[in-house]
């Protein structure tokens, strides 16, 4: 990924722009993505967050959508391999996260909650299952093979918002 690196006189911070800032005397390193938010990762035309705080499927989503973003989609092996850095970069583990993947409005119709359709996967062997009949939400790095699974939806585990650029 390339940043922009430009030094510039902050006469006004916020607490987000100061967590990006490093203070060289009164002069200020500001590490810029082209074009995320601080804190976002950027990879290819989306941004991307690990959110450590375990929610359940729907307050992760609604808390992305605060951030005008939705839980992540994912469309190659390549992307899931990105989130999956994103994770461990965050945790310096392969915890599970909720993604965006869901069939809680007609059970085996998969769609992504930014209304993409779902083209690639990576379901573990066996999965989705819809253990009990009831597991409607997709997270990530389920099992030694840090596959998908689907779980219940009111499980509250981390999660990973992205949005369009
Ligand atoms: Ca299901
Ligand atoms: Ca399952």
């Amino acid at each position: 990924m390339n940043f922009v690196y430009r030094c510039t006189r902050i006469t006004s911070v916020n607490e987000t722009s100061l967590s990006c800032c490093l203070s060289i005397g009164e002069w200020y390193l500001v590490k810029k993505s082209p074009s995320c938010p601080c804190g976002w990762t950027e990879y290819y035309n989306q941004c991307f967050i690990y959110v450590a705080k375990p929610m359940s499927w729907a307050q992760a989503e609604i808390n992305c959508q605060s951030m005008n973003a939705n839980l992540a989609s994912m469309q190659s092996l390549e992307e899931y391999q990105m989130i999956q850095r994103l994770i461990s970069d965050a945790i310096q583990q392969d915890g599970p996260a909720w993604i965006g993947a869901s069939d809680a409005i007609k059970e085996k119709f998969w769609f992504w909650s930014d209304g993409t359709p779902l083209k690639y996967t990576n379901w573990c062997t066996g999965q989705p299952d819809n253990f009990q009949y009831n597991q409607n939400c997709a997270y990530v790095n389920w099992s030694d093979k840090k596959c998908w699974d689907d779980g219940g939806c009111e499980s509250v585990i981390p999660s990973v918002c992205a949005k369009k650029i």
